[in-house]
């Protein structure tokens, strides 16, 4: 026999593969950075991927790296996500049972509020910090359009506002992007780190993106983004460089990230004011609502913490069996 003469099986394809970050998510298309350079990749999810057994309408984040399949027309499959760092979830719609990952191995999570036009309401802003201290992610707050605040009044919010968040241990970034106040603290503050930005809309998030990132050239003045498709609600979100490293992840048309997975006797231990008086409380189980000893309710009535808290806080364990503290309708 002559072994030259063997007829050889047709040798499969190598399967062209690489790693990269996915830098952007459009709902339908994921666009990859490839590790060590290269042009980006648009890329599709192969098979199925869930979280912790939960349904996600977008399994795969800004922020993941991955290992994508390369198809000969230049675009990708997205074949596995390597293990998170952390990440941020939410529900893809009010009481839906299907979630989105927002962003996932991010150093810090910023807010952007404002006092005036539009006022973020302070159950939102404590939503916020909790749900980043569940996740173990550090929090930022950005109060923007400081310009508008120039009466005494306003002042005084500013200040009290500023005050509160200060005393609990947050940093408070005070910003304009119409006298540039502040914003070169807020390029120290997101330098070098990757930076999930959010805040509700019209607080000047796309501003201040333009303003830190050159040639973002984001519109301002634009709520949208956000497609309603029958009852979800899908988002792109978008990781923009930042020219002294670091970047920015916004999440144009998420409003924020809403408290899920919240174990009720957990929800203590995210407001940060809160966990430690509750160190004081008669007893380990106190829910700091109705029970004597209360470390928490005395130092409520001694005016020692701040009544807008303690409200965010009962918002989320949904209890106040004397309505003492709900806020008016
Ligand atoms: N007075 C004032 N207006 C601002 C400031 N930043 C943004 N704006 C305005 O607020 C509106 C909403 O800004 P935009 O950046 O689109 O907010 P976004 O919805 O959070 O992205 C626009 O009309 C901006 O010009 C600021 O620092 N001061
Ligand atoms: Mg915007
Ligand atoms: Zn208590």
């Amino acid at each position: 026999m002559n072994k030259g003469k063997q007829r050889r099986s047709p040798r499969p394809e190598p399967e062209q593969t690489l790693r990269g970050l996915v830098v952007k998510n459009t709902g339908s298309w994921y666009v990859v950075r490839p590790e060590g350079g290269g042009a980006l990749v648009e890329c599709k999810i192969k098979g199925n991927f869930r979280l912790k057994g939960l349904r996600c309408t977008n399994p795969v984040a800004v922020g993941d790296v991955v290992a994508v399949d390369l198809k000969p027309d230049g675009t990708g499959m997205i074949a596995r996500i390597e293990p998170r760092r952390n990440y941020i979830i939410r529900r893809a719609s009010n009481l839906s049972k299907e979630f989105q990952i927002i962003a996932s191995n991010i150093d810090q999570a910023v807010l952007v509020m404002s006092l005036l036009s539009p006022m973020t309401n302070t159950t939102f802003v404590d939503r916020f910090l909790a749900t980043a201290e569940a996740y173990d992610v550090p929090a930022v707050l950005v109060i923007n359009k400081v310009d508008l605040l120039t009466g005494p009044a306003s002042r005084a919010v500013l200040d009290e506002t500023t005050q509160l968040y200060r005393s609990i241990g947050y940093r408070v970034v005070h910003t304009s992007t119409v006298s540039g106040e502040g914003l070169d603290e807020l390029r120290e503050v997101v330098g070098h780190r990757v930076s999930l930005l959010s805040g509700n809309s019209g607080v000047g998030k796309s501003s201040l993106i333009n303003q830190l990132v050159p040639g973002a050239d984001l519109r301002v003045g634009e709520v949208s983004h956000v497609h309603h498709k029958g009852m979800h609600t899908t988002t792109f979100s978008e990781m923009l460089d930042l020219p002294g490293g670091g970047a920015l992840v916004d999440t144009p048309g998420v409003k924020g990230f809403g408290t899920i997975d919240f174990e009720r006797s957990q929800v203590a231990h995210y407001f940060r004011e809160i966990f430690a008086l509750g160190q004081g409380c008669r007893y380990g189980d106190c829910t700091h609502t109705h029970e004597p000893g209360c470390g928490v309710l005395q130092a409520l009535e001694r005016g020692e913490m701040a009544l807008s808290r303690y409200q965010s806080y009962l918002s989320i364990i949904d209890e106040d069996p004397d309505n003492k503290y709900r806020k008016p309708q």
